[in-house]
């Protein structure tokens, strides 16, 4: 047994089988196929340098599906990019002085190699990075597209600015009010933005949610939320004197049935009605110059303080004659929702009984729960159900029936009108930064904003800017942005914005069909041919914003006639995240995992000097808390197969999953003990290529039951998902083959079967091992390129199934019999059982029926 006792050379193997599936082409996709087909994505990475462990769960993932679904005949597309434009490559440039297009292909090509060693069955001939030209060329089109549809359009709009950075920043860039990573105090400013109209598709993006029964059920929920359609009504307080152009206050309410419970009316900061009292008031002045302090987020507004000024005016309670509400502004009221403007009250919202209690204004209950006749607010407002009290004519209804009533009541007066609000609000894809895609428009002193020309496209990012401050460097560089206007030749100014990156990954899984197009964004065949992603994987934290963006727009795209469905990812599977221990050496500093060892007295401490280390909770791999493993380190000592092992066997892929190093070794020793089963068995039956025995003795029929029913189960668990479990009776199939001893030929063919079922087993799992010891047992097609193997049913088939006997429809006993079993003798088995007995003592046996190998009823009457 001379191969037996060699160890298995992972590293030799696994670069030879990636170099043979490279050199043959094994995963090239073809998109002309005929054959049914199957797209399997990964949410693209950002190419930060270097995979983390959390990309090597979430390929691995789709590498098994890929593989699988490839040998059960579908043509896989299985592509990988690169989320390439953003932040962190400008970061490097300011911090490091490198170039941020440098920094970024060169961090590219440092992953594909991670990539390939990993053994993950891509397509590289469809790779592409969103910073390619041809990639953002095609979206600039689209960019005019939209603008033609009206989905893109400019306006003014407050957006979060970033005092140190010098950017505009997302809503959740905004942290605790602060940028998030200059850490400065946040101010609200006006700017010029451009904007996509996705409230336009609000109502359909939601219908669309119903259809997606593959999608995780929180996914789904977030969405729902995040679109936060609520139906409510706007109205308004007229004003007893004008005041500029204004004479009345509009406010949008979700519940109009609170309207006797009104105590003030606010505004908020950036209302016109505001801006128009602060001209003659310092005070009120000030006030919004406080406001404009503090991001825009609505997170940061809930959590602030709850502050206001009283302006003075006062306004009419629409139904209480003589009853003067007090207008205030304040800080809780956004610019961007409704009207901009609230009536509070303070019994039944939380927010408005905070500011009740700080300025002192009246607290009035009109809602009470079922039973209750009089409700003390104290701290906490009450938002629960209940019935209309305190309120005229509105007394004793349920929330839901005045609502209607008083929502037709203001509609009969015609001082408001019934209105549905989203949460949603337009997409705001400006971004005042170099590293994005440039958005193709001139300004002109004559025409204004004027879309570049397609001819003209693309707009280049030009690539000789200096990062020696903060800032958006198109800005001040001292040509690019000085063009002539496209349609009167007057002097004028390119947009110096670029895209959010937000809608580079947009539609990224569309151009992945036909990624060498330069024609046009795809070929519409195509798309509509491989469209929607079979299945789509990544992680949850991109439940509302990514996965919301590509929803809409694939039906933006729909109507600008690129392709022809709504929905992009049929099914949805989100991760769960890998989680380690976190170490702390004696000063509290973390450190990694790599800088410490266990002493002679089996404590943690620090390799450098033993001084003592503190272990702390299992948490989220992450830099910040060098709570992390490489990767790189893992393939290194353990190889790629060992590795893919791991990630998908502990725990179920959608539960989080910790690393131990218990736990790779373990996989690395089940790596080595399928190698040695393979070769034991050669050394014992080689060659056994005859034809299969006529019959099988009793043990080898055992084994080839196992071995089957290993199969079918295996094989339902990855169609479910269920990898760890699957990975599980591979084990349990494999200590049966362990046990075997073949002797005679009947068993050395049925252990040659086993082996050879086990081999194609682990193929999409630990593909260089299988490929070597499909090889190694003689045979000659790569086995990415053979078929799943096909399970023998009658060998599969269980040997006795455990049958529930009903006596008039009721479980009274179980009974196991060999399967298939004649429902005669079933009958007879049944009807003489000891527990069954006694529910037929004095009873006519009306009828029996047999559902063969399930269920056994007996009427009786
Ligand atoms: C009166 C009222 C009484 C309200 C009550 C709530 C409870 P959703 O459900 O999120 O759509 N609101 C309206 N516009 C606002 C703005 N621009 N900034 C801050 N708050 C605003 O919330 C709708 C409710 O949020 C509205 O209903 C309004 O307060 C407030 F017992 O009106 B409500
Ligand atoms: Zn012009």
């Amino acid at each position: 047994m001379s191969e037996t006792a060699e160890r298995y050379n992972a590293k030799v193997n696994e670069q030879k089988w990636q170099k043979i599936w490279d050199e043959t082409d094994a995963f090239q996709t073809d998109m002309q196929t005929k054959k049914p087909t199957y797209y399997t994505l990964d949410m693209f990475p950002y190419p930060s340098g270097k995979l983390h462990m959390g990309h090597v769960r979430n390929y691995t993932i789709t590498d098994v599906i890929a593989r699988f679904k490839k040998s059960q005949g579908y043509e896989v597309l299985h592509p990988m990019g690169w989320d390439a434009f953003g932040l962190p490559a400008e970061n490097a440039a300011l911090d490091r002085g490198l170039h941020p297009k440098a920094w970024t292909y060169s961090n590219i090509a440092s992953m594909r190699e991670q990539c390939k060693m990993l053994g993950w069955s891509f397509d590289w001939e469809k790779e592409f990075a969103t910073c390619d030209v041809d990639y953002y060329h095609q979206q600039q089109r689209l960019f005019l597209d939209f603008l033609k549809q009206g989905i893109a359009y400019q306006r003014e709009a407050e957006v979060n600015w970033d005092p140190v950075d010098h950017c505009v920043l997302a809503n959740e860039e905004v942290v605790d009010g602060k940028g998030w990573r200059s850490g400065a105090l946040v101010e609200r400013r006006k700017l010029k933005q451009w904007f996509f109209n996705i409230t336009r598709y609000a109502d359909e993006l939601l219908d669309g949610l119903k259809t997606l029964n593959e999608w995780p059920e929180k996914v789904v929920t977030m969405q729902e939320n995040w679109i936060g359609k609520s139906t409510g009504l706007r109205f308004w307080f007229p004003l007893q004197t004008k005041i500029a152009a204004h004479d009345k206050i509009e406010v949008f309410t979700t519940r109009p049935d609170t309207i006797f419970g009104a105590s003030f009316v606010a505004l908020s900061a950036g209302h016109p009605l505001s801006i128009e009292l602060a001209k003659n008031n310092k005070d009120i002045q000030n006030f919004i110059d406080e406001c404009a302090k503090g991001g825009t987020a609505a997170a940061d507004i809930e959590t602030a303080e709850k502050k206001g000024i009283d302006t003075g005016l006062r306004v009419p309670h629409p139904f209480i004659p003589d009853h003067f509400l007090p207008v205030w502004i304040a800080n809780f009221v956004l610019m961007g929702y409704g009207t901009g403007a609230v009536f509070g009250c303070p019994a039944h919202d939380q927010r408005d009984l905070d500011f009740a209690r700080k300025y002192n204004l009246s607290v009035k209950a009109v809602v009470v729960p079922q039973g209750v006749t009089e409700l003390v607010i104290q701290e906490d407002a009450f938002t629960g159900d209940g019935l209309i009290v305190n309120s005229e004519f509105l007394n004793g209804l349920t929330i839901a029936e005045a609502k209607k009533t008083i929502i037709a009541k203001f509609e009969a007066i015609n001082q408001g009108k019934a209105e549905t609000q989203y949460r949603l609000r337009d997409w705001g894809v400006s971004r005042q930064r170099y590293w994005g895609c440039p958005i193709p428009i001139v300004h002109c002193p004559n025409c204004g904003p004027v879309p570049v020309p397609d001819h003209h496209l693309p707009i280049t990012l030009p690539e000789d800017v200096e990062f020696d401050r903060p800032g958006n460097p198109l800005d001040r560089h001292p040509t690019w942005k000085h063009v002539s206007c496209p349609t009167c030749g007057t002097n004028a100014t390119r947009e110096t914005d670029t895209m959010a990156t937000f809608v580079d990954s947009s539609w990224y899984f569309a151009r992945f069909i036909d990624p060498s197009n330069n024609e046009t964004l795809f070929d519409k065949e195509l798309v509509n041919k491989w469209l929607p992603v079979d299945q789509y994987v990544g992680g949850v934290e991109h439940a509302v914003l990514h996965l919301l963006y590509a929803r809409f727009f694939t039906r933006a795209l729909r109507d600008c006639g690129y392709l022809d469905l709504d929905e992009p990812f049929k099914r949805l599977f989100t991760q769960g995240m890998i989680t380690h221990q976190t170490f702390q050496d004696q000063n509290g500093k973390w450190v990694y995992p790599t800088e410490i060892k266990k002493n002679d007295a089996g404590k943690w401490v620090m390799i450098e000097d033993e001084s003592p280390v503190t272990v702390g909770d299992v948490i989220k791999m992450s830099k910040s808390k060098k709570n992390t493993v490489d990767p790189q380190e893992i393939i290194d000592a353990y190889g790629a197969d060992a590795a893919r092992l791991f990630v998908m066997s502990d725990s179920p892929p959608e539960k989080d999953l910790e690393w131990t190093s218990g736990g790779i070794d373990g996989a690395w020793r089940f790596v080595n003990r399928v190698h040695r089963l393979v070769h034991e068995g050669l050394a014992l039956y080689l060659p056994v290529r005859e034809p299969k025995p006529e019959t099988f003795s009793d043990e080898a029929l055992t084994l080839r039951k196992t071995a089957h029913r290993s199969l079918a189960a295996y094989t339902e668990s990855l169609e479910r998902f269920q990898f760890n479990a699957g990975i599980a009776r591979l084990r349990e199939f494999a200590n049966a083959i362990s046990g075997f001893k073949a002797q005679s030929f009947d068993q050395k063919w049925a252990l040659n079967e086993a082996l050879l079922l086990l081999v194609q087993m682990i193929n999409p799992l630990m593909p260089h091992l299988a490929e070597e010891l499909w090889q190694a047992m003689g045979r000659t097609q790569l086995l990415v390129n053979t078929p799943w193997p096909k399970t023998d049913p009658a060998l599969a088939k269980k040997d006795t199934v455990t049958m529930g006997i009903q006596v008039n429809g009721k479980l009274r006993a179980t009974i196991t019999m060999p399967t298939g079993t004649e429902p005669k003798i079933v009958e007879e088995t049944a009807l003489s059982h000891e527990s069954i007995l006694p529910w037929l003592q004095d009873k006519q046996i009306k009828k029996v029926v047999v559902v063969p190998d399930r269920i056994v009823n007996v009427v009786v009457a």
